[in-house]
């Protein structure tokens, strides 16, 4: 089992990119914020707690994250690898899934970090809003409030996984084309 995260300010491309590797590599997709907006697309009682925080661009808590990515786990047991998107964000998630893929008897083979300049993801999340609907990427203050978190909770995240030699960088800005090319380079690398 290879698996992999990716991992990013919000509007890095960690969406756009994740589509294209799990077919190229033939991994498990697991987006936590694709879960939670399903979750809220279905008005369930999970779905219309998170979105209380989504919608002012705060991370969901931990708990209801945790038990998320831990069902949909075990849902897949014959999965070749996961590639995680938008999760973990903060360093009680790092240590969570850490403890849910010793269970599998796996762990993370890489951690792909996309870098972008805080204008640049304003413009891509402000364009996206204009067709995508969501209410995050539509006022300029819940998309800084979201920049915000990530560097109050997220960032770290990367020295988590730093200390085990699992992170590798990679430039979030160009052709989808150019970055797609550079991220399976390091992955390629680390599968030799
Ligand atoms: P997510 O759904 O993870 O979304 P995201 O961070 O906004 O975006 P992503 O990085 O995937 O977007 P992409 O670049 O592909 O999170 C939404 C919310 O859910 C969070 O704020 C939080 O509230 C909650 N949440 C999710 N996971 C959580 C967790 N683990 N814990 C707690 N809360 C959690 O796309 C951005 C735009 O850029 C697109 O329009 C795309 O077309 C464009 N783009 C991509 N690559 C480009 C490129 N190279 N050049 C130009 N534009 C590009």
């Amino acid at each position: 089992m290879f698996n992999i995260i990716l991992f990013g300010p919000p509007g890095s491309g960690k969406g756009t990119q994740s589509e294209r590797l799990v077919l190229k590599y033939d991994l498990i997709h697991l987006s936590t914020g694709d879960i939670l907006r399903s979750e809220i697309a279905g008005q369930t009682p999970l779905g219309l707690e998170a979105k209380n925080f989504m919608d002012k661009g705060q991370l969901v808590p931990d708990e209801i994250v945790i038990g998320m990515i831990s069902s949909a786990l075990e849902k897949k047991p014959q999965a070749k690898g996961f590639l995680f998107d938008g999760f973990p964000r903060t360093e009680a998630q790092a240590e969570a899934l850490d403890k849910l893929l010793k269970l599998k008897q796996t762990e993370i083979g890489i951690v792909l970090a996309l870098l972008v300049s805080e204008e640049e993801l304003v413009q891509r999340l402000l364009n996206r809003g204009q067709t995508s609907g969501r209410i995050d990427d539509n006022n300029v203050d819940v998309i800084r409030a979201r920049i915000i978190e990530y560097h109050k909770k997220t960032f770290a995240v990367a020295d988590y996984y730093r200390k085990f030699n699992k992170v590798f960088d990679v430039s979030g800005e160009g052709s989808v084309d150019e970055i797609f090319g550079n991220l399976c380079a390091k992955i390629d690398e680390r599968i030799q």
